[in-house]
């Protein structure tokens, strides 16, 4: 999410804030997290469609949820469907993103998705 420009000496710096994300209809404990992602987008929550969804997308999600490893990127057959809003499709990240929101995806809201393709995440505190 671009949210605004600073003018220093002649160049524009892009900044942007990170969209928070919590794991919704799983099972979540200090060492481990495991069910299905959303992400807040303008006060609303909503989820991520399982196109393209790949360890490399869900390793950025588990840091950003504040743990180290991501085990699995769950495909929406082993999630529990969602309601309401689908933000994101296509995720695409390299990894090395500091959050889920500044990989590469669709735009908000665009998506050819259904909530029985909600992706998840299973995270771990430790190795693998
Ligand atoms: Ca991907
Ligand atoms: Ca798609």
């Amino acid at each position: 999410m671009i949210c605004g420009e600073i003018l220093i000496g002649e160049r524009y710096l892009q900044y942007s804030i990170a969209e928070p994300l919590r794991i919704k209809a799983g099972q979540v404990s200090n060492a481990t997290a495991i069910g299905r992602l959303e992400i807040l987008y303008n006060g609303v929550w909503g989820t991520i469609c399982d196109d393209s969804w790949d360890l490399t997308d869900a390793e950025v999600a588990c840091r950003q949820l504040g743990y180290d490893h991501a085990l699995k990127a769950l495909q929406g057959k082993h999630v529990d469907d969602g309601t309401g809003q689908i933000w994101l499709d296509d995720v695409g990240c390299y990894g090395h993103e500091n959050s889920l929101s500044s990989c590469a995806h669709n735009g908000w809201g665009t998506h050819n998705c259904a909530h029985c393709e909600d992706a998840g995440v299973e995270c771990s505190k430790t190795g693998n």
